[in-house]
This record gives structure tokens, C-alpha cells and sequence, in this order.
């Protein structure tokens, strides 16, 4: 467990699905309509009513993000944001993935949530380069609480244990 100005930032190895927090986020596409990865396990586990939420919502573009309940989940609400797909680094890719986790917070903290865990958005399908992707996703949250505040526990859960040990090379280094 790491603290930046009474924030606790966690790290866990594991399957998102089973995260009992406010809220779990899922790395969707622009459509919002399920797909493989953590976006068809969360489907999957969560049951019909978070896609029929995400029809009536209508589809999210890059970087931005959405909010459902979350169905048979543990957790109380989905927040479904779209990471970039990954090209080649020069196409706007590193500003979309930092946006697509400070709208996520933006938006848990409208809800008034106090704790978020995220996957590692966008290095599954999406092939962003998972070193990379980390210490954006770590930026971003830590300029959240830096700006905005208003959140008490944020999550990085990783499916992985090459990812998770990014992370935590990471957030040792920056906070031990
Ligand atoms: N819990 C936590 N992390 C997971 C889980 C899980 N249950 N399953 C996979 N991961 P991806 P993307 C990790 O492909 O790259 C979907 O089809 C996985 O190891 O889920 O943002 C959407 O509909 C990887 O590190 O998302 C989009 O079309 C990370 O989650 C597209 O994939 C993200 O991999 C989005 O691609």
C-alpha cells in the first residue's frame, strides 16, 4: 500500500470482477457494447442490465468515460472509459490513456465515490506498451488528487504478474 496526501493507491494481481469498491472501470471501445478482455468479463459477471445502461448511453468517445451500476457485481458502479488503440506513439496516444483515467476519476468523484479500481487500460487488445501505460495511468491519478481531489482509495489491479510488477517498480521508486 502506497499514501500520496491521504490517498491510498493499492496494487492487486487479479481479476478485476471480483474488486468489492465503489466502483470498477472498464476499458471499453467507442461503441460501449461489450467486447473481449475486461470488458467482456465485466459483461460477462455483471449480467444484461450494465449493456442494456450502455445502449440507452449511446457509445463514448476516446479518452472520455461513462457510468453504469454494475449489475451482479460487487462493486456499485461501472465506469466505462475507452483507452487509444496503440499505433505507433506519435498519434495523440499518451494524452488519450492520462484522459481516459483522470475523466474516470472526474466522473467517480461527481458520483461522490470514494473508492475506484482500474485494469490496465488499453495494453491488452489495444497493444499500448504496458510500461508506458503505467506510468501514465500513475501520473494521472496522482495529478487527480493533486487537482481535484475528493477520492479515498484508488485500485490498479493487474491480470498479470509482468504488469503488476511494473507497478510496483514504479510506485516503489516513487514512494519508498
Ligand atoms: N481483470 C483485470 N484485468 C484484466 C482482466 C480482468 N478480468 N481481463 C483482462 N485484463 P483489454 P484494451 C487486462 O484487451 O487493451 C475489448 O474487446 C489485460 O491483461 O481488456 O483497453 C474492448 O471491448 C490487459 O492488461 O483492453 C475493446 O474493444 C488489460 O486488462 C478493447 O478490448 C486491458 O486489456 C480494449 O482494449
Amino acid at each position: 500500500m502506497y499514501e500520496y496526501r491521504d490517498v491510498k493507491l493499492k496494487i492487486v494481481e487479479g481479476d478485476i470482477t471480483k474488486m468489492e469498491v465503489d466502483a470498477i472501470v472498464n476499458a471499453a471501445n467507442n461503441t460501449l457494447l461489450g467486447g473481449g478482455g475486461v470488458d467482456g468479463a465485466i459483461h460477462r459477471a455483471g449480467g444484461p442490465s450494465i449493456l442494456e445502461q450502455c445502449k440507452k448511453i449511446g457509445g463514448c468517445p476516446t479518452g472520455e468515460a461513462r457510468i453504469t451500476t454494475a449489475g451482479n457485481l460487487p462493486s456499485k458502479y461501472v465506469i466505462h472509459t475507452v483507452g487509444p488503440i496503440y499505433r505507433d506513439g506519435s498519434k495523440g496516444e499518451a494524452q488519450l490513456l492520462y484522459n481516459a483515467y483522470y475523466n474516470s476519476l472526474k466522473l467517480a468523484k461527481e458520483y461522490k465515490l470514494q473508492s475506484v479500481a482500474f485494469p490496465s487500460i488499453s495494453t491488452g487488445a489495444y497493444r499500448y506498451p504496458k510500461e508506458e501505460a503505467a506510468e501514465i495511468a500513475i501520473k494521472a491519478v496522482l495529478d487527480f488528487i493533486d487537482k481535484e481531489g475528493g477520492i479515498e482509495e484508488v485500485y490498479f489491479v493487474l491480470f498479470s504478474n509482468d504488469n503488476y510488477l511494473i507497478y510496483k517498480d514504479l510506485l516503489d521508486k516513487k514512494f519508498n
